[in-house]
């Protein structure tokens, strides 16, 4: 399947793949970046179709399933794997180290531009996790991830830039088969989605291959659908932020990293882990 849209079209402006003049300098052009940046203030949501190095999605699938889950059986196993956030689906927190620990995973050039542009130039890791489905997982109920800025003043909470970004790199091709995550563009902005009761037919579901990842604003509403294949479905969800905000709504551990493996990221990197460090001294 291609990297498309379930409901077939309509949301293709939602996807941007590099030109072959972006892939030879590894970075995105002053009007990507522009239309990028549109995009995500009107809809909350884009796809980023071929910008993560295969090979190291294939190691990253590898050791997510030799280090951080083991196939688990009966319908209230996820919840002995890290946190259940749905029937059948939970989210284990990730570490810094081996596969998962390539700056070819978190620190992509292209997905770093489009951060920059809309975080500002000192964003940071916020949130390092894996979301995995098993086989006969229901949908999750519709959501956001944390609640807005300012209950009392939605107005001002929607208004607001972004503050935080959620990068998603499935580990394995995602249909509709095994379940993408919908989203519903737009609806960072307002309540619409769930105020019209979240119409499957508004709804984005990019189908995304190894490679490739959807970035979604923090307070877009969106959900995993059912995995009905005969496959687990991972995906890692990276949180990027402005240096200040810390998401104190979501009980999930804090990111973590080894003094040895902070040593060996890249220099031009290293401003990602500014508040982990800070969190959390490497030891
Ligand atoms: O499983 C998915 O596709 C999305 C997961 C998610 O949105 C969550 O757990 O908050």
């Amino acid at each position: 399947m291609n990297e498309t849209n379930s409901a077939g079209s309509g949301f293709e402006h939602l996807i941007i793949k590099p030109s072959p003049d972006e892939r030879n300098t590894l970075s995105f052009s002053k009007e990507t970046l522009q239309a990028a940046t549109r995009l995500m203030a009107e809809d909350g949501v884009l796809v980023l179709a071929d910008v993560i190095d295969v090979q190291a999605v294939h190691n990253a699938r590898k050791e997510f399933f030799a280090k951080y889950w083991t196939m688990p059986s009966g319908d209230d196993a996820p919840a002995r794997f890290g946190q259940a956030v749905g029937h059948r689906r939970s989210m284990v927190a990730l570490d810094f180290s081996g596969a998962m620990g390539n700056h070819r995973i978190f620190a992509s050039p292209f997905c770093k531009s489009i951060l920059s542009d809309l975080l500002g130039p000192q964003f940071v890791i916020a949130g390092y996790l894996a979301v995995c489905s098993l086989p006969g997982a229901r949908a999750q109920r519709v959501h956001r991830d944390h609640p807005l800025l300012f209950p009392k003043d939605p107005t001002a909470s929607y208004s607001l830039p972004p503050y935080c970004l959620t990068l998603v790199i499935p580990l394995v091709d995602v249909d509709l088969t095994n379940g993408v995550t919908a989203t519903w563009p737009g609806s960072h902005k307002g309540d619409s989605a769930l105020s019209a009761g979240a119409s499957p037919d508004r709804a984005f579901c990019p189908t995304v291959k190894i490679g490739s990842a959807y970035l979604m604003d923090y307070r877009l509403q969106h959900c995993g659908l059912a995995n009905m294949s005969d496959q687990p479905r991972p995906i890692i969800t990276l949180n990027f932020s402005r240096g200040w905000f810390i998401d104190h709504a979501n009980m999930q551990p804090r990111p973590k990293i080894s003094a040895h493996d902070l040593s060996s990221i890249p220099d031009e990197h290293r401003h990602l882990f500014a508040q982990i460090s800070y969190l959390h001294p490497p030891g």
